[in-house]
């Protein structure tokens, strides 16, 4: 149509469409442009919050014609994508992170300071997006960041919640939660794209028939349906005119849907069918590691499942090309078994309303998906029942009977009459009633299935998914270590340590490619720098010791070593272990004499994290934290020697905060269930020492800064069982400095002792299945060394500056690049600066 226009039409658009200048000047005016028109404010009623807003607002600006610019090209070239499936993207918030992207942060930190206004004042009125647990969520996060950077053509798709992950207060000690309704304002970094919408049933029933060659064809007939509206969020790379996109899903009532009841006249039924269509997108389920199985996720699960596929399916017709280029154009990464429905999607689009045979389809299928399982937690694993999936999904069901029996078929010609090694493989666990495992779906329908560490994709192999690697070969399950985005977690979270780095570097490089940083090595052995970089240490531990001031009402040291955990709570990652051990420093520091307490190295035990709200055990941990702090901060015997503090409502921006200021932090699980983490990765990245078990990706960091600069205690993955065994079997008995710490609390040192006689039997009735004992004498001397290595500051500093310099590896450029090279096979493709019309 466009080529219809007269010339000077086609010019004039060309000459109104270029993108924003981003001088001061320009700035200041958008600014203001957006205060006295969108926000229909002046000078005189302005507070923090609309400065915010009005800066998000030119921001938005800047970030939409980047996008458009981006996704305009990439729709014409039409280069292979990926499309990255997640149930949770963490993202935080997005305003700093978007300026300091596209290399704006100065000039409208300059602009709004002159228009009365301090920029770090300002970034603290925006609420984080929140639509992740932890560990998950967040490295979908990171990974958008550096798909963008990498200028790799990649979507993301999730869910648009309501309501996040909760928020924690903390009432006499407890866990209590309250709802995120993060969407209480406008939120300026989504684009509602009210005209994609897309309708997606539920339940109903499967007509069979046969076509006109007498080849049986199914077609479902949903007995509902819901709407699917499109909401896109911008995420710009670094350095780069990229923009790539998340596609969130918003669920909506649809019109049909409502008149069927309406028509029956029945008008409260047709309102109560609304209130369920939109109930689908309302929540954030908050478990992280655990399944909770409820009918409502399953909904979900399908709901964006078969919105972003159908979504992805349109806009590869658009190209014309056969079929058998999807797999070519298309690649697809499940986020966990989360999204494994998908598979089945497909499988279904292409047979039942495509007509591609069975086979053809499945091939195209398996060549579009690639899995990453992130646990080995039983809790964690995913199965749905069938009666409930068959309810709600009939033809899924049919295709998934399908799939397993034609895997099963194979199997059986591979490895004839080993019905053992049929029952293992098997979709279908054969319980009552019968479960659909997640997790082998995710394997039989991918190319490549990976790990997210090391040593835990090692363990996959040898454990849940062996007579996979037995029956598929080696080659199907692969490493991916996991990775941050130095932007988020260096450069914004710390943007001194990211200056003091530039300048010692001779430019910002190390940013695009963490492996510069090793140029610091060599800054160890200079006394001046050391004190530069300890200064900033310092500096924002300064500035967490506010944070702790104003959220917990505790005045800590910044002289004090800061011994950090932060994650969610779990008793996998111990953090029960952690203050059992707090437990037995305090007692040591009580039973010293005056002479002893001076050679004390003071500390502050930093906690945070949230609990799942259903978690019994998790809850009684933070209350056993918060009882330990009341009676511990307010000794006198004490003083400074210990404090210990809860920090309420962790979360990404409260990390930003955290992680730049610690001096060390715990990464204690029982060796094997951690499948990598990644907070591990921030703090070592800023010069944080671990302590840590080998596991996940703790044995990757120790191989990269060696042992000397790490504090290494426990027992290893292999050991587990035969501990394990031996505690159950040969009353192996407990550790005595555990048992003394047990004996205090159950003395009531700590509050009403009966309050945490279930967390006790943990150890005692429960068999201690997270060998918590197992581990203690060697906790208790990783720490006492840690004590040690603190008191000498300058080797510290060293230890400090080497750690930092070798972290390359674990920048999530890394790890995006090799999922691109060696399971999505997708290319760079660089946005040309003006785009042409
Ligand atoms: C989650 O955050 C993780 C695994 C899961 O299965 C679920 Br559900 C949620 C975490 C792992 O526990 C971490 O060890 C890992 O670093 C992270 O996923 C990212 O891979």
């Amino acid at each position: 149509e466009k080529a219809k226009w007269p010339k000077e039409t086609v010019d004039l658009w060309a000459k109104l469409s270029k993108k924003e200048a981003n001088d001061i000047d320009t700035i200041q005016r958008s600014i203001v442009h957006h205060v006295t028109t969108t926000l229909a404010r002046a000078a005189y009623n302005m507070d923090n919050f609309s400065a915010y807003q009005a800066v998000a607002l030119s921001t938005r600006d800047r970030l939409i014609s980047r996008w458009n610019e981006t996704q305009g090209q990439l729709s014409k070239v039409d280069p292979k994508r990926v499309y990255y499936l997640s149930l949770e993207f963490l993202l935080g918030r997005s305003m700093d992170n978007a300026l300091l992207n596209m290399g704006l942060k100065d000039t409208y930190g300059e602009g709004i300071e002159r228009l009365g206004f301090n920029m770090e004042e300002v970034i603290e009125s925006e609420v984080d997006a929140a639509l992740g647990n932890g560990g998950l969520g967040r490295l979908a996060a990171c990974y958008m960041d550096s798909l963008a950077t990498l200028d790799y053509p990649a979507w993301g798709y999730g869910l648009r919640y309501n309501y996040g992950i909760f928020q924690q207060r903390i009432v006499d000690g407890y866990q209590t939660e309250y709802p995120d309704y993060w969407l209480n304002f406008d939120n300026p970094w989504e684009l509602p794209r009210l005209d994609i919408s897309i309708q997606i049933g539920f339940g109903g029933h499967v007509q069979t028939l046969q076509d006109e060659y007498g080849v049986t064809r199914h077609n479902w007939i949903p007995g509902q349906s819901v709407q699917a509206i499109a909401y896109d969020v911008p995420i710009p790379g670094y350095d780069t005119e990229n923009c790539n996109n998340i596609r969130l899903w918003r669920s909506k009532p649809t019109r049909v849907f409502d008149l069927t009841s309406f028509n029956e006249g029945n008008y409260e039924k047709s309102v109560e069918d609304a209130t369920n269509a939109e109930k689908i997108t309302s929540v954030l389920y908050p478990n992280d590691n655990t399944m909770a199985g409820k009918e409502l996720r399953l909904k979900q699960q399908y709901f964006w499942t078969a919105a972003s596929l159908h979504d992805i399916v349109r806009r590869f017709k658009k190209s014309m090309r056969e079929w058998t280029d999807f797999p070519n154009q298309i690649a697809i990464q499940l986020n966990d078994t989360h999204p494994a429905l998908a598979i089945v999607e497909l499988q279904r689009l292409l047979v039942d309303e495509e007509m591609l045979s069975w086979d053809d389809a499945w091939e195209i299928v398996i060549k579009t998906f690639a899995f990453t399982n992130h646990t080995v937690l039983p809790e964690a694993m995913e199965k749905w029942s069938v009666p409930m999936f068959e309810y709600l999904l009939p033809r899924h069901l049919q295709i998934i009977f399908d799939i397993n029996l034609f895997f099963l078929q194979k199997v059986e010609m591979k490895v004839p009459n080993d019905r053992g090694l049929l029952n293992r493989l098997s979709i279908i666990e054969e319980a009552q009633p019968q479960q659909i495992r997640m997790a082998h779906l995710a394997v039989v329908g991918s190319h490549k299935v990976n790990g997210v560490a090391a040593l835990h994709s090692n363990l996959i192999k040898t454990t849940i998914f062996k007579d996979f690697v037995d029956y598929y070969g080696e080659e199907k399950f692969v490493n991916k270590t996991n990775g941050v985005t130095p932007r988020r977690w260096l450069h914004q979270a710390n943007p001194q340590l990211s200056a003091l780095i530039t300048e010692t570097l001779g430019n910002d490089k190390w940013l695009k490619d963490l492996s510069l940083l090793k140029g610091l090595a060599a800054k160890t052995e200079d006394a001046a720098f050391r004190k530069k970089w300890m200064t900033i240490k310092r500096a924002n531990k300064v500035r967490l010791a506010e944070l702790i001031k104003a959220r917990c009402n505790v005045e800590v040291s910044p002289d004090a070593l800061f011994d950090v955990q932060v994650k969610r709570i779990h008793e996998y990652k111990r953090q029960f272990m952690n203050i059992l051990s707090v437990i037995h420093r305090y007692r040591t520091i009580k039973s010293m004499t005056a002479a002893q307490k001076a050679s004390v190295q003071p500390r502050v035990v930093i906690f945070g994290g949230k609990a799942a709200p259903g978690y019994y055990i998790a809850k009684l941990v933070i209350k056993l934290i918060n009882s330990v702090a009341a009676v511990v901060n307010q000794d006198p015997a004490v003083g400074d020697l210990l404090k210990v503090v809860f920090v309420p409502d962790y979360n990404v921006s409260v990390a930003e905060v955290i992680v730049p200021a610690s001096d060390i932090s715990q990464h204690i699980s029982t060796a094997g269930t951690e499948a990598s983490g990644t907070s591990n990765m921030k703090f070592v990245l800023n010069g944080g020492l671990i302590i840590g078990t080998l596991d996940g990706a703790n044995v990757e960091i120790l191989e990269e800064i060696g042992e000397d600069n790490i504090f290494i205690f426990g027992c290893m993955a292999h050991e587990v069982e035969d501990l394990r065994h031996a505690q159950r079997y040969r009353n192996v008995p407990m550790d005595p400095a555990l048992q003394g710490v047990i004996s205090a609390i159950e003395k009531g040192t700590f509050e009403d002792p009966k309050i945490f006689q279930p967390l006790i039997s943990t150890l005692t009735v429960g068999k201690d299945f997270y060998l918590i004992s197992a581990d203690f004498a060697s906790y208790i001397t990783a720490n006492q060394q840690v004590d040690a290595a603190y008191k000498n500051q300058e080797e510290w500093a060293k230890k400090s500056i080497r750690c930092t310099a070798h972290m390359g590896k674990f920048s999530s450029d890394r790890s995006v690049k090799e999922y691109a090279e060696e399971i999505w096979n997708i290319k760079p493709y660089s946005v040309e600066d003006e785009g042409h019309l």
